[in-house]
C-alpha cells in the first residue's frame, strides 16, 4: 500500500488527472493510505487558491465558468473544486453545473471535481483543506474552490484561499447590513453579479460604502459588477484577482494567518473525530429526563467517555 501511495503521488505531481482523481477519493473517504498520502504533501506549492463563495444561486458556477474561459486564453492550468451545498434542496444544482461546465471536461488544462459534503458533521472545512492541498500537488496555476455561503462555512473557507471572492446578487440588498459582521472580514473582492437586474446599482453602492467604512484609510476592498451569463465584467474581475494575488505574495504575516486558520480547522476536526452526533443526541434524550440533569456535568462526562 505504501509504495502504491508513493507511486500515485508521483503520478499526481506529474499532472496525471486519473491519479489525482484516485487520490482525492482516498482522502475524501479516508480510505487506506489516506494519512500517509497527506503526510507526503508540501505546503509550499505555487498554485494559488481562489475561493468563490456566496448565497445559493448567486451565479458562482457561472462566474467560475466565465473565469475559466478567460484564463484558458492565457494558457493557465486550472482546477475547480465545487463543494456541493449540504442541503438536499440544492442537490439539483450540481447537475446544472455539470452541464454548463461540460465543455471543459475534456480540456487537458482543466480539472473539475465536485465534492459531496452531505452527512459531514463538522468536518467539512477540514476535508476541503485536505483536498485543496492535494490538488495543489498537481501542476496547476490556479485552484478555484466554489462553496455555498450558508452559515459558518464561508468564513471557514477563507482560511484556505489566498483570495476570497464573495458573490452577492441584488436580491441580497436588504441583507447587506447583516453582512458587515462576518463577510466583511473574509472578502478580498466583492462581486455584484446579475448586474443586469434593476436593483444591482443599489447593492453596488451599499457595498462601496461598507468597503469604504471598513478600509479606514487603507486599501478598500474592490467591488466589481458582473453579468456572468454574458461574460460582462469578467476581465475586470480577473484583473483584480491578479492584482490581489500579486500584492499578497510577499506578505509573510498574511500567510502565517492563513496557515494558522488552516491548522486550527484541522485540529478541530481531529478533536471532534470521536464525537458522534447521533450518539450525543441519543444520550441527551435519556439524560434530559432526569430531575437533576446538568448540561455541564453531562458534557464533561460525555467528553471523558468519548476520549477513551
Ligand atoms: N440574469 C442573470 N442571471 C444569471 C447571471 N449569472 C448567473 N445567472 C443565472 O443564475 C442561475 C444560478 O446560477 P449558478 O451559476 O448555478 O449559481 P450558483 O451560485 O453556482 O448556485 P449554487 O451552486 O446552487 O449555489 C442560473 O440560472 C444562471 O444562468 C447574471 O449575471 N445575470
Ligand atoms: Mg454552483
Amino acid at each position: 500500500m505504501q509504495s502504491n501511495i508513493k507511486q500515485l503521488h508521483e503520478q499526481l505531481k506529474a499532472g496525471d488527472f486519473l491519479a489525482l482523481a484516485r487520490c482525492i477519493t482516498i482522502v475524501e473517504n479516508e480510505l487506506d493510505g489516506y494519512a500517509s498520502l497527506l503526510l507526503q504533501l508540501h505546503e509550499n506549492r505555487h498554485a494559488r487558491v481562489i475561493g468563490i463563495t456566496g448565497p445559493p444561486g448567486a451565479g458562482k458556477s457561472t462566474l467560475v465558468n466565465a473565469l475559466l474561459h478567460h484564463w484558458l486564453k492565457e494558457n493557465k492550468k486550472i482546477a475547480v473544486i465545487a463543494v456541493d451545498p449540504s442541503s438536499p434542496f440544492n442537490y439539483g444544482a450540481l447537475l446544472g453545473d455539470r452541464i454548463r461546465m461540460s465543455e471543459y471536461y475534456t480540456n487537458p488544462n482543466i480539472y473539475i471535481r465536485s465534492l459531496a459534503t452531505r452527512g459531514a458533521l463538522g468536518g467539512l472545512s477540514a476535508k476541503i483543506i485536505e483536498i485543496t492541498d492535494l490538488v495543489k500537488e498537481a501542476p496547476f496555476d490556479l485552484i478555484l474552490v466554489e462553496t455555498v455561503g450558508v452559515g459558518q462555512s464561508e468564513i471557514e473557507i477563507a482560511g484556505l484561499a489566498d483570495c476570497t471572492i464573495v458573490t452577492l446578487v441584488p436580491e441580497a440588498g436588504d441583507e447587506v447590513q447583516t453582512l458587515k459582521a462576518g463577510i466583511m472580514e473574509i472578502a478580498n473582492i466583492f462581486v455584484v453579479n446579475k448586474a443586469d437586474r434593476v436593483d444591482a446599482e443599489g447593492l453596488y453602492r451599499n457595498l462601496r460604502i461598507l468597503a469604504h467604512e471598513k478600509a479606514n484609510g487603507t486599501d478598500e476592498i474592490p467591488v466589481i459588477k458582473t453579468i456572468a451569463t454574458e461574460d460582462n465584467g469578467i476581465d475586470t474581475l480577473a484583473c483584480e484577482i491578479k492584482k490581489f494575488l500579486a500584492d499578497q505574495k510577499d506578505l509573510p504575516e498574511k500567510r502565517l494567518h492563513l496557515i494558522t486558520e488552516k491548522c486550527w480547522q484541522l485540529i478541530q476536526a481531529q478533536r471532534m473525530k470521536d464525537i458522534n452526533h447521533n450518539k450525543l443526541k441519543h444520550e441527551l434524550a435519556l439524560a434530559i429526563k432526569k430531575e437533576d440533569f446538568n448540561l455541564y456535568a453531562f458534557t464533561n462526562d460525555f467528553l471523558n467517555r468519548s476520549a477513551k
